[in-house]
């Protein structure tokens, strides 16, 4: 062969070798050119360093040990008992719930609000502080990239089932549509992994868990909610009624869930995610988009990501911190967050759009304040919880 013909086929190797490198798939090559102004904006924080610098991965790349000390810390949370006044919500039966209450009091105030994503941003942040200073975890909040696993969510290293899961699909048995789709592969309580009571579950030599003995197979008990007022979980069948008519009873059930393709691949595509982010030239357009507001047919990303868990408490727009995979979902849509602002940093920060209550309320402002107090004494004004890198902050996303 002639070495003009050599050279050439040479340097079409590398470049198909640099560019495997570089493209995982059209979101994260978002996130890569994106991390150039993440990291001007990290070289100005004055609170944040590249030293103390975190950084949150996808569940499938964390390693097995950081996986097993994640699990291991959020089931330490689920066992400690909770810090809310007594009596004020029984349902709150553990520190884990401290955290569902606290969604389930501003649910109508923090979606499809201006606060949407920084609430979720800083509750998740909030969550990851208790895993830290609470349960001994040193690790990161991990993600749930659904864009990844949209084909078979099932298949995916977060809900295979195995010990280094987060847990399986319900148990399989026949069941009714929802009004969100089909029945899916699952909808009985969660039988595999971490967070099932089963005889050869490693977690259950290792921890004390104070767990009655309602349900057989899950380990991760649900006591808030279920069916009553304002609105119920989307699932078949409906939970049991709470004894309170604001669902903060105690209504102790198993976590549910029902997984399977048909939502993930209509609504949580890669494809769809890259571009929410690319088309969306203001943050009304972006988070209206994620949450799929006005647009008829699609349900949306971030709605189409929870009711691909679906059932109870996946189903439940109140309740669905109960499942432990939230904490990844709403890495997730975070991330999404991330990087739409780091296409354009300086102007994508301080920026609000929408207003402070999903049937309306009135404009929302970047001085609104930002409380999750049942559970983090700090409170915060959005327009501190707007950078990855300043306020409480200091994290990127990889
Ligand atoms: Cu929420």
């Amino acid at each position: 062969m002639p070495s003009v013909f050599k050279c050439l086929y040479l340097v079409v190797f590398l470049l198909s070798i640099s560019t495997r490198e570089v493209g995982g798939d059209a979101v994260s090559d978002l996130q890569t050119k994106g991390r150039t102004q993440i990291n001007a904006q990290l070289a100005k924080s004055k609170t944040c360093t590249a030293a103390n610098l975190q950084v949150r991965k996808e569940w499938g790349d964390v390693s097995v040990a950081d996986r097993k000390a994640y699990i291991k810390a959020v089931l330490c949370l689920i066992n400690a008992p909770s810090k809310l006044p007594v009596g004020k919500f029984p349902g709150a039966q553990t520190r884990y719930e401290d955290f569902v209450v606290t969604h389930m009091q501003q649910t109508p105030n923090i979606h499809g609000t201006g606060n949407f994503l920084s609430w979720h941003r800083y509750f998740t942040w909030v969550y990851e502080q208790a895993l830290r200073i609470e349960c001994g975890y040193n690790g990161t909040q991990p993600y749930w990239d659904f864009g990844k696993w949209a084909a078979d969510p099932e298949k995916s290293p977060i809900f295979d089932g195995s010990d280094t899961s987060m847990s399986g699909n319900g148990a399989k048995f026949s069941h009714k549509a929802t009004a969100m789709g089909p029945a899916q592969n699952g909808g009985g309580c969660v039988d595999k992994g971490p967070f099932a009571k089963h005889v050869n579950n490693p977690l259950l030599k290792d921890l004390d868990l104070g767990i009655d003995s309602f349900c057989t197979s899950s380990l991760v008990l649900l006591h808030l909610h279920g069916l009553s007022s304002p609105v119920s979980a989307v699932a078949d069948p409906a939970p049991p009624r709470n004894p309170q008519t604001n669902g903060y009873g105690v209504n102790t059930r198993c976590l549910r869930r029902d997984i399977g393709p048909y939502l993930s691949t209509r609504s949580t595509t890669t494809a769809q995610l890259a571009s929410v982010i690319t088309s969306s030239k203001d943050i009304g357009s972006f988070q209206n988009t994620l949450q799929a507001q006005g647009m008829n047919g699609n349900i949306g990303i971030h709605s189409g990501a929870h009711y691909t868990i679906g059932s109870d408490p996946g189903g439940d727009f109140y309740t669905s911190p109960n499942d432990p995979a939230f904490w990844l979902l709403h890495g997730q849509i975070d991330r999404l967050w991330t990087i739409w602002q780091s296409q354009d940093l300086p102007n994508r920060l301080q920026v609000i759009a929408g207003g402070t209550a999903i049937f309306g309320g009135g404009q929302q402002k970047l001085t609104d304040s930002v409380d999750v107090s049942n559970v983090h004494a700090k409170v915060w004004q959005i327009k501190d919880l707007v950078s990855v890198t300043d306020g409480p902050f200091c994290y990127v996303y990889e």
